[in-house]
Order: C-alpha cells, then structure tokens, then sequence
C-alpha cells in the first residue's frame, strides 16, 4: 500500500487526520494509478499503429478497420472498472458521508458561519444549547448576530478564526453563509462542504490524531479569499475541556459587559430595528 499512497505525497496531500479518510486516500490512489495505466497504454496503442498503418506499407485505406475483437474487450473492461469504483466505491462512500450522521448528543455540533473572508463557529457551551441568532443583531462586536436577550446563548461561545474539537469524538458542522458562497475545507480531514447564503449544510467528520491542521476556503469568495485561512486544533478530550471553560469564561465577561435592554420592555424582538409600519415586509420576517 505505501508504494500506491505515493502518489497522494506525489499531489501534496497533507497526511490524513480522519476516521474516513483512508476511504478517500483509496480511491484517489486508485484512480491516479488507473488513469496512468491508461495514458501509458493508449499512448503505445496511437504509437504502434501510427508505425503498423503507416502510408509507405498501406497507400490504401482498408475500408473493414479491425476485425479482431480485442479492442472491444479492452474498452469492456475499461467501462467495468470504472462501474466498479463508482458503485463499488464512491457512491456508498458518499452516502455514508451525506446520509448516515451521527447522534446529534454523541457528536459535538458547531455551527460554521463564513463571510468575507473568515470563518466564525458556534459553540453552545456547557448547557448544549445555541442561542437564537437573529440578522438584526449583527454588529462588529457580534458577528454572528447572538440575541443577547436568549438565556440559551448567555454562555455560547463564538471565535474566529481557529476550531478547536476533540479527538475521536464525531463533529458535525453546520454550515451556512453570511454573504457569498464560500468552502469550509479541511484537507486533513478529507472533507468539505459549500457554505451558501440561506442554507444550513451539514457535513461531520471524526478526527483521529491531535495537532493543527488548516482550514481553507474552498471557493473563490472574492478578492481576499486567499487569506480565507484558518486552524483547526484537535485537541485531547482534557485540552478541549480547558479550552471550552476559558473560552466559557471569556463570553461570560463579554456577555455581562454588553448593555442589557430595559427589564420591563416587551418580550421578543425589542432590540431589532422598527420596521416602517406601512409597508408589510415581502421577506415574511
Ligand atoms: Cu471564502
């Protein structure tokens, strides 16, 4: 197998970092050494007959073109192999990936939210439970628009920038967009997922080693989207402990500093911007 994983060095694949990842390495090795055997098998085919037909031995064209069938077999096969990588192979591969999630309380779920160009995550601290998330809220010190008025988002956190997850625990990331479309990618991980305006895309992944690895952007977002860059830490289930509680910590001094809306003040929506009372929005909001 380590002469086949050549290839994936060869084309700079970081090393693998995820349970699933071998799975991909696989099929990447695979398809990289079969198109080759094909280069180099059809190159000596278009050779040996340019030689085998050439005009000094054949001033006519022979109008019956090859009677023998092995051209037939070799494309037969050719179309087999090919069957058996993408049904064999990749489509339950891809499956697995898009239909069989873990148990949401087994896994940790973060929520991804891009925008020109960074990556923000969500966490919802230690009560397991996101606050509400509301546009109306958006501002320079909340970048993801946290309802400062939710309990449940009293103790999220937010960063940018860098993730940090534990090692051999499923993560699911939710993935959306705050402006265009963009590409978590975690080469590591060997997984990817569009971020798009408007959708909540779910892809997970369960790291195997710990360290730092990278995150990049997988589409071209803009002008600054080679800087779209960030860091995934895995850590060990104790690192990641210490990091949500200081993390924790952190959001609990930010969330008491901001100011708090009047107590007596209706419920719901009160720091959303009044909307002009004439004219019904066609958004539903
Ligand atoms: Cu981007």
């Amino acid at each position: 197998m380590n002469s086949l994983a050549l290839i994936n060095e060869f084309l700079g694949q970081p090393p693998n970092a995820s349970s699933h990842g071998y799975q991909i390495d696989h099929i990447l090795e695979f398809c990289h050494w079969f198109m080759g055997a094909l280069f180099v098998g059809w190159s000596a085919f278009f050779i040996f007959v340019l030689i085998r037909f050439r005009k000094r031995r054949h001033p006519q064209a022979d109008h019956l073109g090859v009677r023998s069938g092995i051209s037939s077999h070799l494309e037969f096969s050719v179309v087999l192999i090919e069957a058996v990588l993408l049904l064999g192979f990749a489509i339950p591969l891809w499956a697995k990936r898009v239909n069989q999630f873990p148990p949401g309380k087994e896994a940790l779920v973060v929520h991804v939210v891009a925008q020109q160009f960074s990556f923000n995550y969500h966490l919802p601290g230690p009560d397991g439970q996101f606050g509400r998330r509301d546009v109306g809220f958006v501002s320079n010190s909340n970048p993801l628009g946290l309802d400062p008025n939710d309990p449940a988002g009293k103790d999220d956190i937010v960063t940018t920038g860098e993730l940090h997850v534990p090692v051999n625990r499923p993560v699911i990331a939710e993935l959306s967009s705050k402006d265009v479309i963009h590409d978590f990618f975690l080469p590591s991980m060997r997984i990817a997922g569009d971020a798009i305006p408007g959708s909540l895309i779910p892809i997970w992944f369960t790291p195997i080693k710990t360290g730092t690895d990278e995150i990049i952007c997988g589409q071209l977002c803009g002008l600054g989207h080679y800087g779209m860059k960030g860091t995934l830490v895995v850590d060990t289930p104790q690192d990641f402990q210490a990091w949500l509680k200081e993390r924790t910590e952190l959001a609990g001094g930010a969330q008491g500093a901001a100011p708090s809306p009047s107590p007596g003040a209706p419920q719901q929506p009160q720091n959303k911007p009044p909307a002009p009372a004439a004219s019904p929005s066609p958004s539903g909001e």
